[in-house]
């Protein structure tokens, strides 16, 4: 990363407005790293901008937009921060050998939460591994299928995923509280009981990875495809690559951005896995929960178009204000409902949208998770556990939902 990258918060009074900031960041996608955008006037457009650009792409935007502030004035100071603090509560714990030594209150590298997951399977014995598939760069994506010997027949399974895009990694460390809360707690018994569990902790190892050896804001997958120039022209965007109207909207055609959608859809080896996976459990699988961060979000399909809405819109609409309800209801965080396209932007190739349009599934949501944009991807430490007892909250609601 670049010394001295800030990230800047610039909210688009109109039409007119947006759409010369949004042109202005296609034209300087290299020195520019969307965290945030947004399609409507007057809601935030969060973007990083490299440290030697600031002060070049500041005046010239002074004269496309007059509300722009400086969220993070430094982002590789904060990241360093973070990471010294973190070293310091790892130093003082003693040598992880068993889940009772785990801390949830610190972010975890990919071995760490691949142990978690063998010493979940070790202590739990309705709990087992499966993999799912194989990365870019051939790593195992693991799974947990969390199922009790209840008596309740039939039951139903909600998958869960996480860390689709590596920079998120509250996702990951909130999906492991979570479940850690659900097999320990007898308050949820019923939770375990009532549904069996498909949860996929850390989807973009490959990612993750490189997140924690080389560039904490990486998003992408590590595909190489053609040798182009630039480090951002690595990898694809696996959250615009479900090959359900790949390629549409709000995708993109140019291997250097964030959002590019890959030379087909499922090129990525992390997405046709998860296909895979899905395709062959569907006929179990009532509800798809993909993790991601951040906005505070409860989305659900369709994303690749305004106005277009899953046969059973009335009951994700329910839902979502049930959960959000349930999560405010913990600490007081505000989450938002809605189908995707309209509640934030137009997108396609994305998880939910091929989960309902093709394999049928009958409740998709993505979630966005904590904050609104303060930290960002760089969310503190401290805010894994109050934002994972919201995540709780909300599949709470979900169980009650499905199997009451
Ligand atoms: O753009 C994405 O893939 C998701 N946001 S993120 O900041 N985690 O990258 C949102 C996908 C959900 N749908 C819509 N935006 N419509
Ligand atoms: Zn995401």
């Amino acid at each position: 990363m670049q010394k001295g990258s800030q990230l800047w918060r610039i909210v688009p009074k109109d039409r007119f407005e947006l759409e010369s900031i949004n042109n202005f960041f296609v034209e300087n996608y290299e020195k520019v790293d969307l965290w945030r955008e947004t399609r409507v006037p007057g809601r935030p457009i969060d973007v990083m901008v490299s440290g030697d650009a600031v002060v070049k792409l500041r005046t010239a935007l002074a004269s496309l937009s007059t509300d722009l502030r400086v969220v993070i004035d430094d982002v590789e100071e904060l990241i360093f921060a973070q990471q010294t603090e973190r070293s310091k509560k790892r130093s003082a714990v003693k040598e992880l050998k068993d889940l009772s030594d785990f801390d949830y209150t610190i972010y975890h590298t990919p071995d760490e939460v691949e142990e978690w997951m063998n010493m979940i399977v070790a202590e739990f014995t309705e709990v087992e591994k499966f993999q799912v598939g194989v990365t870019y760069e051939g790593r195992k994506i693991n799974g947990l299928k969390i199922a009790t010997n209840s008596t309740a027949t039939n039951k139903q399974v909600v998958y869960v995923d996480a860390l689709i895009h590596c920079r998120e990694w509250i996702t990951t460390a909130s999906v492991m509280w979570t479940f850690h809360q659900i097999l320990t707690d007898s308050t949820y018994a019923n939770m375990k009981n009532n549904v069996d569990w498909f949860v996929i902790p850390m989807i973009n190892i490959d990612g993750f990875t490189y997140t924690h050896t080389d560039n904490r804001l990486w998003r992408k997958t590590r595909s190489k495809g053609v040798d182009l120039h630039a480090e951002g022209c690595t990898g694809v965007d696996a959250n615009r690559n479900w090959d359900y109207m790949w390629a549409g909207d709000g995708a993109s055609p140019n291997p250097c951005d964030i959002t590019y959608h890959g030379p087909m859809g499922f090129s990525e080896s992390e997405v046709r896995h998860l296909s895979y996976f899905i395709e062959n459990n569907k006929d179990v699988i009532k509800a798809v929960i993909s993790v991601h961060s951040y906005g505070q979000y409860l989305l659900y399909p369709y994303n690749y178009a305004l106005g277009a809405y899953p046969d059973n819109q009335l009951e994700h609409d329910t839902l979502g204000t049930n959960m959000k309800a349930a999560m405010f209801a913990i600490n007081g965080t505000q989450y938002t409902h809605g189908q995707g396209a309209e509640t934030i932007y137009v997108c396609s190739g994305v998880t939910t949208d091929w989960t309902a349009g093709v394999a049928g599934i009958d409740i998709n949501f993505t979630f966005e998770l904590r904050d609104l944009g303060e930290y960002g991807f760089l969310l503190p430490d401290e805010q894994i556990v109050p934002n994972a007892m919201e995540l709780l909250a909300a599949f709470e609601v979900l169980v009650q939902h499905i199997a009451p």
